[in-house]
């Protein structure tokens, strides 16, 4: 009669854990809203370089885009992926998972299509790690 109450104790623990773990590497995108990076433009494609890797994650955080024109979006990894360090993708713009691996540049490319406002660049598990604005 002891393993439900030590199952409870061992769910609760895991969960807490998970959430613990997502709110430490969660930024909130509100909060780093100030430091929104110009994008380069030619007239035939928008090229948005990052870094990504600790131990801050994103580099930078906030790009800003031109609605109907595509974009390349260039991430160059600085150490291998793990957990939420690991994947990437854009729900909305490019919804294509993608891996990290040390000295590797991840490429994605898509033209945003309507003024929706800002998206989330996120691991695959939709934790959100940095922004991207249509204008
Ligand atoms: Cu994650």
């Amino acid at each position: 009669m002891k393993t439900i109450p030590i199952f409870i104790f061992s769910v609760t623990v895991i969960i807490g854990g998970f959430i613990l773990f997502h709110s430490l590497t969660y930024k909130n995108p509100a909060s780093l809203a100030t430091n929104i990076f110009p994008t380069e433009t030619n007239s035939k494609v928008q090229v948005i370089k990052a870094t990504y890797g600790p131990p801050f994650g994103f580099s930078p955080l906030d790009f800003s885009v031109k609605v109907g024109i595509p974009v390349r979006l260039e991430v160059l990894a600085t150490e291998n992926g793990r957990g939420c360090m690991g994947s990437i993708t854009i729900p909305g713009l490019n919804e294509e998972v993608q891996t990290f691996r040390k000295g590797q540049t991840n490429i994605f490319e898509f033209t945003p299509r309507s003024l929706l406002g800002q998206y989330a660049i996120t691991c695959a598990m939709g934790i959100p790690h940095a922004t991207i604005t249509v204008e």
